[in-house]
This record gives structure tokens, C-alpha cells and sequence, in this order.
């Protein structure tokens, strides 16, 4: 934690109360995290989110009116005595007796019922539950009312399954008492393994020197500073340290009056949780970071994923044969009729990549939507180009993520990757290309190169007749002269020539006009193609940024104390 916030939340809070409402907030807010980035995070980096969660949830349902205190400790620093003491009962056997004692013993102060479903889940056996209430001295004893100490087995037990109780039950407890003695209060495994683990943890957590009465008293003060100055390297500054003596009463009466005003605050349970959540967030901070992030990728990158996806579904190919098509159906309807036969024999170019031909304009476009065409297979360049944008929209996308995030947006933008072609296939079929309706100059000029042809023709035959009877020696037609030339001359010559010129004034327009045909159906590709983006690599790559900006949130929230 090295950020100005970080350093204030971490900051000893001591009589700070905490609301319960604010702490189920918070907690909601960690609950929320999970659920924006689950599936996107590597699930062993949420373990303790989720545990928290669950534990929270289970403390809070169960007794609050109740505060579990756990005597935690070394072999022999006094842990029993304490205990025993505290509940002027014979009832966890002291070291003499046995000097491992393993099991967690418990005391309840005030009735048992109410305190069993609470020990039913930290796991107290029924058969190691104590009451603290009797007729005699029940007046004493109210102001501990609500209190459940726990005896914990020692943390540096020789065997595993003790140390593994003792960590299952520090991580339950509202509130840990650490006892240590004169001998081995500076000993590293107490500081390293656990004083300094719980440093989010100091408004619960209460340092005694036990058997006090070993030390020469003026050596007492000697060593609370000592162990004071190591307790502010374990990050615990401020925590409360008593000094207690478990075989005198006298030297019992700091501890008690510290579990007393626990218990009467009924904060602990909240305070332990509290922390829970501020060491849960700390460690989730890295993976969610404080930077904002676009909301994705630039539009230069996207417009870099429509050539290549455009590319990939072939699309040029396609907008060639447009304008090959264009031609081809413009020349059979404007051509001199003779050369229109010859043209309508040969293949239209569109029906060679199974697009909808001319024959199909009024086609059914469901129809269109399920044929696969035979535009050709992408290109290996044009499929690794398609991968190296698919790489670049990802890039872009996760730029000021955290580093846990780049790799679930790269497995979003590549998740559809298989559906792809299909779909661009699809998008290909299914696109009107803009070659349905025959244009209307078409039917002008063809129309005039049929009057034209009509005319030549005529003046054909009339000529052959005029040359048939004169072969026949039969009377000569009259023919008429326009200006120096007979009419059927003229017409023959003049339909000729007026279709070959018109043929050849139709062939640039009909060029022209291919041309933006091709401009046209490449813009619908183009469009179509990007909304196909859009579905398959885009919105995915935004849902992660949204669960991203969701999980940033939450955590902002669960921050806040
Ligand atoms: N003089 C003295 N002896 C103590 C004190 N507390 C515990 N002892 C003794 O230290 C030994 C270990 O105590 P025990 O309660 O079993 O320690 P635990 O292992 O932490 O539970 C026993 O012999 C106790 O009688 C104390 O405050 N003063
Ligand atoms: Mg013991």
C-alpha cells in the first residue's frame, strides 16, 4: 500500500465505531466485485474475496449480541491460566496438566443457548463449552455479559493440526488477546507469522505480558517498551498492551476491564470484518488499478479490423465481379442487339461466386441468408492480418488496464474467432449488392439501338428487293432520295453506323457507371462487414471493459470506510 488513501485507511482507528449498515455495504460492494469479474480473473486471485464474503455473511446472520474473544499465544506463555482465570473455573487444563492441550476450550458468559449457534460455526465441540453464570456471583459478571473466550491451542505447536486450528480459528474470531511472557515475547515466529498479519487488524487485537510477576516489578515498564517498539514494527501501532499476571487477581483486573468495555461496544464483531474487507481490498487493489479506461478501442484501430475483416471475407474479390457484373448485364442490355445474344451466352460474373445473379433479384432473402457463397477462402496473409487486428483492437482496448485485464480482453475480442467466417459469409450472401433493377437508361439506349438496328435492316431489305427485281428484270421500285442519297442506302448506312456509334458513346458511361456500382456495393459490404465486427470482436472486447470499469467501481466502494 503506497497510495495517500491506502495510508489512511491503515491508519489506527481505535474508538472508531463501525456501522453495520456501511459494513454490509461494503461488503455488498466485494460481492459485486466478484460478480463483475468472474470468469475474467484468475479464480485463486478471489479466494479470500470469496471467503469473506461467505464468513461475513454467516457472523453477521448469527449472534452480534455476542463478542468471540480468542486467547492466542505460545506454548506455555499462559493461555490456560488466563482462561481459567478469567472464568474462575477449573476448566481448560493449564500446562502442568497437560502441555499441549489442542482442543479449543470456550467460555460463555451469560445464557449458552444463545451463544450455540455461533459455536456450532467457529467448531467449538458441544463438550468444550463452558458457562461463566452462576446464582452466586451472576451481579459480578454481568459487565462480561455477551462474552465468549475462546482458549486457542498453541500457534507453535509441534503438531500441523494445531497450528491449522489456530489459523481457521483467527481467521473467525472477532477479537484475538496475544499472550505472551517475559522469555519469548521478542521470539520472530509471533511477530513474522502473526503480529504482523494482522496489522489491518489493530482495533481487534490486544497485547498482554503475562506472568508479569516474574519481572522485578521495575523491570516491567522496561519491557513493555520493548515489546511496544516491536509492536510498532509489526505495523500495530497503538494497539492496546497490558501487562497481566494470571495467578494473581489483582493482575487480572487490566485484561478484564479491556474484555468489559469489548464487550459493552459490541463493535468487535463489526471492527474484525471491517478489517477483512480493508485487507481483502488492499489486495485486490493491483488488479484493478486507479486508472479510467477508454471506453474502447480508437476508431483507427476499428477502421484497421473492417479492412481486415473485409479482407478476410472478400470483399475486393466480390466488388470486382460488382463491377464485371455491371458491365456485363449493361453491355447485354445496351450492346448492338447482335453482340447482346453472344453476351447473354457467356457466365455472369456474380453467379460465379454464387451472388445473387440477375435472375435472382426478387429472390428471397432468407434464402440468400443460409447459402454459403464461393467467394474465395481468406488468404493466409489475409487471415493472420485479421489476427494481427483482432490483436491490435484487444491492445488498444486493454492499454491502461492492470495487468490481469489485457489477457481477458485479448480472449474476449478472440472468443467468436470460430464464428467469424460463417458469419462473414452470411453478411456476404445476405447484402444487396445494388444490381436488382435494370436501370432505365439501359432500356433507352437498348431501346434505341433496336430502332436503329430496325432501321438498317429495313433499309437492307428494301435494297435487296430493288436488286431482286432488277435481276428479274421486273419494274424498278422508286426510290426515294434524301438529299444526293436514296433513302434504303441511307438507311442501312445510317442504322449501322448511329448503333456503332452509340455503342461506342454507351461504353464509357456503362464504365462509369460499373465503376460506382462497385463503389456502392463496397460501401454496403463495408458497412455490413463492420456491424459483423461489431457483434463478434467489438462487443465483447466492451463487455470486459464494462465488467472492468464495474469491478473498479466496486472496489472503490468496498474502499470506503
Ligand atoms: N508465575 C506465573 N506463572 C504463570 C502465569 N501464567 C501461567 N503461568 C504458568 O505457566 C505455565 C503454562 O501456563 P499455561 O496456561 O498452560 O500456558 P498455555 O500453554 O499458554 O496455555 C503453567 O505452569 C502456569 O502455571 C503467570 O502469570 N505467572
Ligand atoms: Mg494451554
Amino acid at each position: 500500500m503506497t497510495n495517500i488513501t491506502g495510508r489512511v485507511r491503515e491508519a489506527f482507528r481505535g474508538d472508531q465505531r463501525v456501522d453495520a449498515d456501511a459494513l454490509i455495504a461494503r461488503l455488498d460492494a466485494v460481492r459485486r466485485f466478484l460478480t463483475a469479474v468472474d470468469g475474467l480473473l484468475p479464480d485463486a486471485e478471489l479466494v479470500p474475496a470469496h471467503t469473506l464474503v461467505e464468513r461475513a455473511g454467516t457472523r453477521l446472520a448469527l449472534s452480534r449480541d455476542h463478542t468471540v474473544v480468542a486467547l492466542a499465544g505460545a506454548t506455555g506463555s499462559g493461555k490456560s491460566s488466563l482462561f481459567n482465570a478469567l472464568a474462575q473455573l477449573e476448566l481448560s487444563p493449564v500446562g502442568v496438566r497437560r502441555p499441549t492441550t489442542g482442543v479449543t476450550h470456550a467460555c460463555v458468559w451469560g445464557p449458552l443457548e444463545g451463544a450455540n449457534r455461533l459455536l456450532d460455526w467457529i467448531g467449538v465441540l458441544p463438550r468444550h463449552r463452558f458457562v461463566r453464570e452462576s446464582a452466586l456471583d451472576a451481579d459480578d459478571e454481568t459487565a462480561l455479559h455477551g462474552l465468549i473466550l475462546l482458549d486457542l491451542p498453541d500457534f507453535d505447536s509441534v503438531q500441523r493440526s494445531h497450528r491449522l486450528e489456530v489459523d481457521r480459528l483467527l481467521g473467525l474470531v472477532d477479537q484475538v488477546v496475544w499472550v505472551v511472557d517475559p522469555q519469548k515475547y521478542a521470539d520472530r515466529v509471533i511477530h513474522d507469522s502473526y503480529l504482523r498479519e494482522f496489522h489491518r487488524h489493530r482495533d481487534v487485537t490486544v497485547v498482554v505480558l503475562n506472568q508479569a510477576d516474574r519481572l522485578p516489578p521495575a523491570e516491567v515498564p522496561r519491557v513493555l517498551d520493548d515489546l511496544r517498539r516491536l509492536l510498532d514494527t509489526d505495523g500495530l501501532t497503538g494497539v492496546p498492551l497490558l501487562s497481566t499476571t494470571a495467578i494473581d487477581p489483582a493482575g487480572m483486573v487490566g485484561l478484564r476491564g479491556a474484555l468489559e468495555r469489548t464487550v459493552a461496544e459490541r463493535q468487535a464483531a463489526l471492527r474484525r470484518l471491517a478489517g477483512d474487507v480493508d485487507t481483502v481490498v488492499a489486495g485486490l487493489d493491483e488488479l484493478v488499478g486507479s486508472a479510467r479506461p477508454a471506453g474502447g478501442p480508437d476508431d483507427s484501430t476499428v477502421d484497421g479490423l473492417n479492412r481486415a475483416l473485409a479482407g478476410a471475407a472478400g470483399v475486393p474479390a466480390v466488388t470486382e465481379a460488382v463491377q464485371q457484373a455491371y458491365r456485363h448485364r449493361a453491355v447485354a442490355a445496351t450492346g448492338w442487339p447482335l453482340v447482346r445474344g453472344w453476351r447473354r451466352l457467356r457466365p455472369d460474373p456474380l453467379r460465379r461466386l454464387h451472388l445473387p445473379g440477375p435472375a435472382d433479384a426478387g429472390a428471397d432473402p432468407a434464402e440468400s441468408l443460409v447459402a454459403a457463397t464461393s467467394v474465395p477462402d481468406p488468404t493466409a496473409a489475409q487471415r493472420s492480418a485479421l489476427g494481427l487486428a483482432i490483436r491490435a483492437v484487444a491492445d488498444r482496448a486493454a492499454v491502461d488496464l492492470p495487468a490481469a485485464w489485457p489477457g481477458a480482453v485479448t480472449a474476449a475480442a478472440r472468443s467468436r474467432l470460430g464464428d467469424l467466417p460463417d458469419a462473414l459469409d452470411r453478411t456476404i450472401a445476405g447484402t444487396d449488392l445494388g444490381l436488382g433493377r435494370r436501370p432505365l437508361w439501359w432500356r433507352v439506349v437498348g431501346g434505341v439501338q433496336w430502332l436503329v438496328t430496325l432501321a438498317a435492316v429495313v433499309g437492307l431489305g428494301w435494297l435487296v428487293l430493288g436488286y431482286a427485281l432488277r435481276a428479274l428484270g421486273l419494274p424498278a421500285l422508286d426510290n426515294p432520295m434524301v438529299g444526293q442519297v436514296p433513302l434504303p442506302t441511307l438507311l442501312l448506312l445510317g442504322g449501322l453506323l448511329a448503333g456503332l456509334l452509340l455503342a461506342a458513346l454507351t461504353r464509357p458511361v456503362v464504365r462509369w457507371a460499373a465503376r460506382r456500382a462497385r463503389a456502392r456495393a463496397e460501401q454496403r459490404l463495408t458497412a455490413k462487414v463492420a456491424r459483423v465486427g461489431e457483434e463478434y470482436v467489438l462487443t465483447p472486447v466492451r463487455v470486459v471493459l464494462g465488467s472492468y470499469a464495474q469491478a473498479r467501481d466496486a472496489l472503490r466502494d468496498a474502499a470506503r470506510r
